[in-house]
Protein backbone atom coordinates (compact mmCIF):
# COMPACT_ATOMS: atom_id res chain seq x y z
CA UNK A 1 0.00 0.00 0.00
CA UNK A 2 1.35 3.03 -1.11
CA UNK A 3 1.94 6.31 1.86
CA UNK A 4 -0.90 7.77 1.05
CA UNK A 5 -3.35 5.18 0.95
CA UNK A 6 -2.07 4.65 4.36
CA UNK A 7 -1.98 8.01 5.31
CA UNK A 8 -6.19 8.10 4.70
CA UNK A 9 -5.59 4.80 6.68
CA UNK A 10 -4.41 6.31 9.63
CA UNK A 11 -6.71 9.56 9.66
CA UNK A 12 -9.67 7.20 9.77
CA UNK A 13 -10.82 7.97 13.51
CA UNK A 14 -9.99 11.79 12.91
CA UNK A 15 -12.16 11.53 9.86
CA UNK A 16 -14.94 10.14 11.52
CA UNK A 17 -14.68 12.72 14.41
CA UNK A 18 -14.89 15.74 12.52
CA UNK A 19 -15.65 15.37 8.40
CA UNK A 20 -18.17 12.34 9.10
CA UNK A 21 -19.62 14.93 12.14
CA UNK A 22 -20.03 17.53 9.51
CA UNK A 23 -21.30 15.44 7.38
CA UNK A 24 -23.98 15.01 9.47
CA UNK A 25 -24.25 18.26 10.47
CA UNK A 26 -24.60 19.91 6.91
CA UNK A 27 -26.98 17.19 5.55
CA UNK A 28 -29.38 17.44 8.63
CA UNK A 29 -29.34 21.32 8.63
CA UNK A 30 -29.89 22.43 5.01
CA UNK A 31 -29.63 25.87 5.73
CA UNK A 32 -27.02 28.31 7.05
CA UNK A 33 -27.68 29.54 10.42
CA UNK A 34 -25.86 30.83 13.93
CA UNK A 35 -26.47 27.04 15.26
CA UNK A 36 -24.98 25.50 12.37
CA UNK A 37 -21.63 27.40 13.06
CA UNK A 38 -21.59 26.79 16.19
CA UNK A 39 -21.77 23.01 16.12
CA UNK A 40 -19.04 23.45 13.63
CA UNK A 41 -17.08 24.92 16.04
CA UNK A 42 -17.57 22.54 18.78
CA UNK A 43 -16.79 19.55 16.63
CA UNK A 44 -13.43 21.35 15.20
CA UNK A 45 -12.14 21.65 19.40
CA UNK A 46 -13.38 18.13 19.61
CA UNK A 47 -10.75 17.22 16.44
CA UNK A 48 -8.23 18.62 18.46
CA UNK A 49 -7.91 21.80 16.13
CA UNK A 50 -7.83 24.21 19.74
CA UNK A 51 -10.32 26.64 21.11
CA UNK A 52 -8.59 29.51 19.11
CA UNK A 53 -7.92 27.68 15.73
CA UNK A 54 -11.35 26.64 15.91
CA UNK A 55 -13.13 30.17 16.56
CA UNK A 56 -10.61 31.26 14.15
CA UNK A 57 -11.77 29.03 11.14
CA UNK A 58 -15.69 29.43 11.82
CA UNK A 59 -14.55 33.33 11.67
CA UNK A 60 -13.27 32.65 8.33
CA UNK A 61 -15.87 30.32 6.88
CA UNK A 62 -18.68 32.67 8.47
CA UNK A 63 -17.25 35.87 6.66
CA UNK A 64 -16.44 33.78 3.04
CA UNK A 65 -20.17 32.23 3.54
CA UNK A 66 -21.24 36.01 3.46
CA UNK A 67 -19.15 37.11 0.62
CA UNK A 68 -20.28 34.61 -1.33
CA UNK A 69 -23.81 34.84 -0.98
CA UNK A 70 -23.66 30.79 0.33
CA UNK A 71 -26.98 29.85 1.00
CA UNK A 72 -26.48 25.72 1.16
CA UNK A 73 -25.05 23.95 4.15
CA UNK A 74 -23.38 21.37 1.73
CA UNK A 75 -21.43 23.82 0.69
CA UNK A 76 -19.43 25.05 3.78
CA UNK A 77 -17.87 21.69 3.69
CA UNK A 78 -15.61 23.05 0.67
CA UNK A 79 -15.06 26.21 2.23
CA UNK A 80 -13.80 24.78 5.17
CA UNK A 81 -11.55 22.40 3.72
CA UNK A 82 -10.14 25.38 1.42
CA UNK A 83 -9.27 27.32 4.76
CA UNK A 84 -7.81 24.41 6.54
CA UNK A 85 -5.59 24.03 3.80
CA UNK A 86 -5.02 28.11 3.69
CA UNK A 87 -4.07 27.66 7.34
CA UNK A 88 -1.81 25.06 6.73
CA UNK A 89 0.24 26.96 4.20
CA UNK A 90 0.73 25.29 1.13
CA UNK A 91 3.35 22.45 0.14
CA UNK A 92 5.66 20.96 2.35
CA UNK A 93 8.57 22.29 4.12
CA UNK A 94 11.89 20.49 3.72
CA UNK A 95 14.36 20.00 6.49
CA UNK A 96 16.88 22.33 6.23
CA UNK A 97 20.18 21.51 4.73
CA UNK A 98 23.67 23.36 5.47
CA UNK A 99 25.31 24.37 2.65
CA UNK A 100 28.42 22.97 3.95
CA UNK A 101 28.26 18.79 5.37
CA UNK A 102 27.41 17.79 7.66
CA UNK A 103 24.11 19.09 8.25
CA UNK A 104 23.05 18.54 12.34
CA UNK A 105 19.51 18.22 13.54
CA UNK A 106 19.16 17.92 17.31
CA UNK A 107 15.67 15.96 18.11
CA UNK A 108 14.16 16.97 21.04
CA UNK A 109 10.61 16.41 22.62
CA UNK A 110 9.01 14.48 26.23
CA UNK A 111 9.61 10.87 26.82
CA UNK A 112 7.47 8.53 24.74
CA UNK A 113 6.41 10.71 21.84
CA UNK A 114 8.85 8.84 19.11
CA UNK A 115 12.13 10.35 19.46
CA UNK A 116 14.70 7.37 19.02
CA UNK A 117 12.04 5.67 16.69
CA UNK A 118 11.34 8.52 14.69
CA UNK A 119 15.58 8.72 14.07
CA UNK A 120 16.00 5.07 13.23
CA UNK A 121 13.13 5.85 10.51
CA UNK A 122 14.61 9.03 9.24
CA UNK A 123 17.98 7.31 8.63
CA UNK A 124 17.14 5.48 6.71
CA UNK A 125 14.99 7.91 4.22
CA UNK A 126 17.48 10.18 3.70
CA UNK A 127 19.91 6.95 3.31
CA UNK A 128 17.69 5.94 1.05
CA UNK A 129 18.16 9.73 -0.91
CA UNK A 130 21.56 8.94 -0.96
CA UNK A 131 23.08 10.79 1.93
CA UNK A 132 25.45 9.37 4.04
CA UNK A 133 24.21 9.54 7.77
CA UNK A 134 25.75 9.38 11.42
CA UNK A 135 23.84 9.03 14.61
CA UNK A 136 24.60 10.49 18.22
CA UNK A 137 23.13 8.56 21.00
CA UNK A 138 22.69 12.03 23.35
CA UNK A 139 20.46 10.05 25.18
CA UNK A 140 22.61 8.72 28.38
CA UNK A 141 20.19 9.11 31.03
CA UNK A 142 19.43 5.26 30.75
CA UNK A 143 21.30 2.81 28.55
CA UNK A 144 17.98 0.96 26.95
CA UNK A 145 17.84 4.46 25.04
CA UNK A 146 21.65 3.95 23.58
CA UNK A 147 21.02 0.38 22.89
CA UNK A 148 17.52 1.33 21.39
CA UNK A 149 19.04 3.92 19.08
CA UNK A 150 22.29 1.67 17.98
CA UNK A 151 19.55 -1.31 17.14
CA UNK A 152 17.99 1.19 14.64
CA UNK A 153 21.24 2.11 13.15
CA UNK A 154 22.30 -1.77 12.51
CA UNK A 155 18.70 -1.96 11.06
CA UNK A 156 19.67 0.51 8.80
CA UNK A 157 23.01 0.53 8.52
CA UNK A 158 24.42 3.50 9.38
CA UNK A 159 26.95 4.82 12.28
CA UNK A 160 26.35 5.67 15.60
CA UNK A 161 28.47 7.66 18.22
CA UNK A 162 27.95 6.62 21.76
CA UNK A 163 29.37 6.98 25.50
CA UNK A 164 28.56 5.13 28.52
CA UNK A 165 25.34 4.95 30.57
CA UNK A 166 25.13 8.55 32.65
CA UNK A 167 27.91 10.56 30.56
CA UNK A 168 27.40 14.07 29.49
CA UNK A 169 24.85 14.57 26.67
CA UNK A 170 26.85 17.09 25.63
CA UNK A 171 30.30 15.37 25.20
CA UNK A 172 28.48 13.01 22.92
CA UNK A 173 27.07 15.86 20.45
CA UNK A 174 30.68 17.14 20.25
CA UNK A 175 32.38 14.11 19.48
CA UNK A 176 29.08 12.81 17.24
CA UNK A 177 29.80 16.33 15.17
CA UNK A 178 33.79 15.98 14.96
CA UNK A 179 33.20 11.97 14.09
CA UNK A 180 30.60 13.39 11.34
CA UNK A 181 33.39 15.93 9.88
CA UNK A 182 35.77 13.38 10.36
CA UNK A 183 33.58 10.76 8.18
CA UNK A 184 32.36 13.11 5.61
CA UNK A 185 28.31 12.31 6.65
CA UNK A 186 26.20 14.69 4.90
CA UNK A 187 23.97 14.39 8.34
CA UNK A 188 24.18 14.16 11.85
CA UNK A 189 21.29 13.42 13.87
CA UNK A 190 21.36 13.61 17.34
CA UNK A 191 18.76 11.92 19.95
CA UNK A 192 18.16 13.47 23.06
CA UNK A 193 16.87 12.51 26.37
CA UNK A 194 13.00 13.70 27.69
CA UNK A 195 12.22 13.22 31.13
CA UNK A 196 10.20 16.34 32.21
CA UNK A 197 10.25 15.97 35.58
CA UNK A 198 13.62 17.32 35.85
CA UNK A 199 12.47 20.23 33.47
CA UNK A 200 14.29 22.78 33.99
CA UNK A 201 17.66 20.44 34.13
CA UNK A 202 16.09 18.39 30.70
CA UNK A 203 16.41 22.72 29.14
CA UNK A 204 19.33 23.47 30.40
CA UNK A 205 21.27 20.00 29.08
CA UNK A 206 19.90 20.60 25.86
CA UNK A 207 20.95 24.72 25.76
CA UNK A 208 24.55 23.38 26.25
CA UNK A 209 24.54 21.07 23.80
CA UNK A 210 23.45 23.64 21.78
CA UNK A 211 26.09 25.74 22.50
CA UNK A 212 28.69 22.89 22.30
CA UNK A 213 27.28 22.23 18.60
CA UNK A 214 27.54 26.23 17.87
CA UNK A 215 30.98 26.15 19.21
CA UNK A 216 32.47 23.31 16.85
CA UNK A 217 30.31 23.98 14.28
CA UNK A 218 29.51 28.13 14.15
CA UNK A 219 25.61 27.89 13.25
CA UNK A 220 24.79 24.07 14.24
CA UNK A 221 22.66 22.93 15.25
CA UNK A 222 20.53 23.39 11.37
CA UNK A 223 17.48 21.82 12.62
CA UNK A 224 16.15 21.51 16.31
CA UNK A 225 12.84 18.86 15.63
CA UNK A 226 10.58 18.98 18.11
CA UNK A 227 8.79 15.49 18.03
CA UNK A 228 5.34 15.43 19.47
CA UNK A 229 2.72 12.47 19.72
CA UNK A 230 -0.42 12.95 18.14
CA UNK A 231 -2.61 11.07 20.61
CA UNK A 232 -1.86 13.61 23.44
CA UNK A 233 -3.58 16.57 21.49
CA UNK A 234 -3.27 19.76 22.64
CA UNK A 235 -1.30 18.86 25.27
CA UNK A 236 1.41 18.54 22.39
CA UNK A 237 0.77 22.27 21.84
CA UNK A 238 1.96 23.08 25.37
CA UNK A 239 4.80 21.29 25.40
CA UNK A 240 6.04 23.03 22.16
CA UNK A 241 5.57 25.72 24.05
CA UNK A 242 7.79 24.90 26.43
CA UNK A 243 10.38 23.77 24.09
CA UNK A 244 9.80 26.13 21.52
CA UNK A 245 11.03 29.01 24.98
CA UNK A 246 14.17 26.69 25.60
CA UNK A 247 15.37 25.88 22.75
CA UNK A 248 14.52 27.49 19.42
CA UNK A 249 12.85 24.62 17.87
CA UNK A 250 12.78 24.98 13.72
CA UNK A 251 10.49 21.79 13.09
CA UNK A 252 7.81 19.61 14.30
CA UNK A 253 7.27 16.06 13.76
CA UNK A 254 3.93 14.85 14.55
CA UNK A 255 4.17 10.99 15.62
CA UNK A 256 1.26 8.32 16.09
CA UNK A 257 -1.28 10.25 13.68
CA UNK A 258 -2.10 5.99 13.25
CA UNK A 259 -4.61 5.71 15.70
CA UNK A 260 -5.04 8.88 16.76
CA UNK A 261 -8.58 10.39 17.08
CA UNK A 262 -6.92 13.58 16.80
CA UNK A 263 -4.97 14.67 13.86
CA UNK A 264 -6.61 18.09 14.10
CA UNK A 265 -4.01 18.83 15.96
CA UNK A 266 -1.69 19.89 13.03
CA UNK A 267 -4.17 22.92 12.74
CA UNK A 268 -3.94 23.22 16.24
CA UNK A 269 -0.03 23.45 16.66
CA UNK A 270 0.62 25.00 13.06
CA UNK A 271 -1.87 28.10 13.95
CA UNK A 272 -0.72 28.79 17.92
CA UNK A 273 3.23 27.99 17.24
CA UNK A 274 3.81 29.09 13.77
CA UNK A 275 6.47 26.07 13.60
CA UNK A 276 6.12 24.37 10.67
CA UNK A 277 5.03 20.82 10.81
CA UNK A 278 8.10 19.28 8.79
CA UNK A 279 7.60 15.14 9.29
CA UNK A 280 4.74 13.05 10.18
CA UNK A 281 4.50 9.44 11.25
CA UNK A 282 1.98 6.59 11.18
CA UNK A 283 3.60 3.74 12.85
CA UNK A 284 6.41 2.24 13.80
CA UNK A 285 7.35 0.62 10.68
CA UNK A 286 10.88 1.82 9.19
CA UNK A 287 9.13 3.51 6.34
CA UNK A 288 6.19 5.08 7.92
CA UNK A 289 7.62 8.48 8.12
CA UNK A 290 7.38 11.00 5.44
CA UNK A 291 7.52 14.63 4.81
CA UNK A 292 4.55 16.46 6.00
CA UNK A 293 2.89 17.64 2.57
CA UNK A 294 -0.52 19.80 3.70
CA UNK A 295 -2.46 18.70 -0.09
CA UNK A 296 -1.40 14.88 0.67
CA UNK A 297 -3.01 15.32 4.46
CA UNK A 298 -5.93 17.82 3.38
CA UNK A 299 -6.74 15.08 0.51
CA UNK A 300 -6.73 12.04 3.24
CA UNK A 301 -8.33 13.88 5.71
CA UNK A 302 -11.39 15.01 3.77
CA UNK A 303 -11.43 11.84 1.35
N1 LIG B 1 1.78 3.82 16.31
C1 LIG B 1 2.91 4.53 16.32
N2 LIG B 1 3.83 4.32 17.27
C2 LIG B 1 4.96 5.06 17.25
C3 LIG B 1 5.20 6.05 16.26
N3 LIG B 1 6.40 6.60 16.53
C4 LIG B 1 6.88 5.99 17.63
N4 LIG B 1 6.02 5.05 18.08
C5 LIG B 1 6.15 4.18 19.27
O1 LIG B 1 6.18 4.96 20.45
C6 LIG B 1 6.95 4.34 21.46
C7 LIG B 1 7.97 5.30 22.03
O2 LIG B 1 8.91 5.59 21.03
P1 LIG B 1 10.41 6.05 21.33
O3 LIG B 1 11.05 6.29 20.01
O4 LIG B 1 11.08 5.10 22.25
O5 LIG B 1 10.15 7.43 22.09
P2 LIG B 1 11.20 8.43 22.79
O6 LIG B 1 11.11 8.16 24.25
O7 LIG B 1 10.70 9.81 22.47
O8 LIG B 1 12.53 8.16 22.20
C8 LIG B 1 7.57 3.11 20.80
O9 LIG B 1 6.84 1.99 21.16
C9 LIG B 1 7.45 3.40 19.31
O10 LIG B 1 7.40 2.24 18.53
C10 LIG B 1 4.18 6.27 15.24
O11 LIG B 1 4.27 7.12 14.35
N5 LIG B 1 3.07 5.47 15.35
MG1 LIG C 1 14.32 7.66 23.10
Amino acid sequence: MGFFNRLKDSLAKTRQGFVEKIDTLIHRRKEIDEDVYEELEEILVQADVGVATAMELVEKVRSIVKERRIEDAAEIKPVLKEQIREMLGTGSMPINTYWQSPTVILVVGVNGVGKTTTIGKMAHLYKMEGKKVLLGAADTFRAAAIDQLEVWAERVNVDLIKHREGSDPAAVAYDSLQAAKARGADLLIIDTAGRLHTKSNLMEELKKIGRVLDRAMPGAPHEVLLVLDATTGQNAVNQAKLFGEAVGVTGIVLTKLDGSAKGGVVLGVKHALNIPVKLIGIGEGIDDLRPFDVEEFVEALFS
